[in-house]
């Protein structure tokens, strides 16, 4: 067995029996209450399930395994001269609960180089589909047509023990992670760079690798996609794509279907596709205004404009955040440290001096700071990278290490398919004696 799945192996396993040990000592623990409105509310606020990988602070930000951001790109080991962290990294940390060792995350590195051979069925799926289709949607029906290599489908058409569903569920995981920057890559350069592919370069790092077949081998895109990431890869369990990724699981759903699932929800603009909303958002206030620099004034005019309009400012606002994201800060301070006067960049910083205060003044609106991809997508432009369209398929590459790696967690503790009941308003209303 490979040392990583021995490792996890030696983690997770045990943790079943202290688990069952748990609910039989307190699983008659009352651990909340919800009310009414969370229930017509999305559920926000309810702690209904657990996700090993990480936690949200609404006011710190994200924790992975107890590590923030600014911590990991501290601590977490780098590419040799590198100066942002491998992600490599964080899926390691997640997956096993340590911080990894330099050695650690070079073996990260090759398993995923020897497992990321796409088979040529995946392309001809892809090739059978308009250029013009959404990135998205291209990347969600790539990784359904890898189903076909699901290693978890033929054990349990074999009869696999129930005990033993992580291992072919960890073999499908970092198949699947291996090979994502190939599919997203033969996607990008096939829309827009008339279909002249790049090889794969195994003797890069994952991100280094993306970077390199999607067409930027620049030392400054490598690190920004590292950064990139690292940074998407996870936000606690219970957001669109990681819970839609869980829950389609627990119906025993392996890794391809789940996670095509989980790709599914990113794909909405309330969730990952902001960040190309924010790029478009940008782009057309520039196109309005007659281009050249813009002033926070029209910049607050704007945002009047689109809020009048019954349209959401994309890049602002979050489910549990009530504080700028931490990403969006990691973004910020990378911008600061690496780029000098780019018109974009500075567009969006003088966007965050502009909206806080605008949406604070809107009762509603429970959180007016900026999240993760109110930045993304202008470092991206910065660096070449002008087709926003695409931007969510990085955004999925990278969560699929925090996804992937809970749902191996998933299978290692045998959490029982998701069942959550409803209810209807007229019961709702019965029960409140209300006619
Ligand atoms: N612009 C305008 N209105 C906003 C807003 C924003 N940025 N953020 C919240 N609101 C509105 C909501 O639409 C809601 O209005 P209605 O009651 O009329 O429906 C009201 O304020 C209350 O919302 P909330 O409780 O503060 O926020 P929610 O938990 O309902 O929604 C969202 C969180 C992130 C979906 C929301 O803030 C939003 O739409 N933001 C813009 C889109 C965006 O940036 N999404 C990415 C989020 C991060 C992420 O998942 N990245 O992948």
């Amino acid at each position: 067995m490979e040392k990583l799945k021995e490792k996890f192996a030696e983690k997770a396993l045990p943790m079943t029996d202290e688990i069952k040990d748990l609910l039989k000592k307190h699983g008659d623990t009352v651990m909340g209450e919800y009310n009414l409105s969370q229930m017509y509310g999305g559920m926000k606020g309810i702690v209904g399930m657990v996700t090993e990988t990480s936690k949200l602070d609404p006011d710190e930000g994200i924790r992975f395994r107890g590590y923030s951001i600014p911590e990991l790109r501290k601590t977490l080991p780098r590419a040799p001269g590198g100066s942002e962290p491998l992600p490599e990294g964080i899926f390691y940390l997640m997956l096993i609960g340590e911080l990894p060792t330099e050695e650690d995350v070079i073996n990260v590195s090759n398993n995923w180089a020897r497992r990321a051979i796409v088979p040529k069925h995946v392309f001809n799926v892809l090739d059978a589909l308009p250029k013009s289709t959404h990135p998205m949607t291209q990347f969600s029906a790539a990784i359904l047509a890898l189903r076909t290599e699901s290693e978890f489908v033929k054990a349990y058409r074999a009869g696999i023990n129930k005990k033993d569903y992580w291992d072919p569920t960890y073999e499908d995981a970092m198949n699947l992670i291996a090979r994502l920057p190939r599919i997203a890559a033969y996607i990008y350069r096939r829309m827009y760079y008339d279909d002249e592919h790049i090889e794969p370069d195994p003797k890069l790092d994952w991100a280094a690798n993306l970077a390199h077949m999607l067409g930027f081998d620049s030392d400054e895109f490598k690190r920004l996609m590292r950064l990139y990431m690292t940074i998407h890869s996870d936000h606690e369990g219970g957001n669109v794509s990681a819970h839609t990724t869980h829950l389609v699981g627990s119906a025993l759903s392996d890794v391809y279907l789940s996670f095509s699932s989980g790709m599914n929800g990113l794909a909405g603009p309330l969730h990952g596709l902001a960040n190309q909303e924010v790029i478009r958002w940008i782009l057309n206030m520039q196109e309005e205004l007659g281009g050249g620099k813009l002033t926070k004034k029209q910049i607050g005019d704007y945002v009047h404009k689109t809020l009048k309009e019954g349209k959401v400012v994309p890049g602002y606002g979050h489910a549990v955040l009530r504080k700028t994201d931490p990403r969006y800060l990691a973004q910020l301070d990378f911008a600061n440290e690496y780029i000098k006067n780019d018109n974009l960049i500075n567009t969006v910083h003088l966007i965050y001096e502009v909206v806080p205060p605008i949406l604070s003044s809107i009762a509603k609106i429970k959180n007016p700071w900026p999240n993760v991809d109110a930045h993304s997508g202008a470092l991206l432009v910065h660096y070449g990278m002008t087709e926003y369209d695409f931007y969510t398929v990085l955004f999925g590459i990278s969560r699929s290490l925090g996804v992937l790696a809970q749902l191996t967690w998933d299978r290692a503790l045998g959490l029982p398919i998701e069942r959550p009941s409803s209810t209807t308003t007229e019961l709702i209303k019965k029960k409140l004696n209300i006619n």
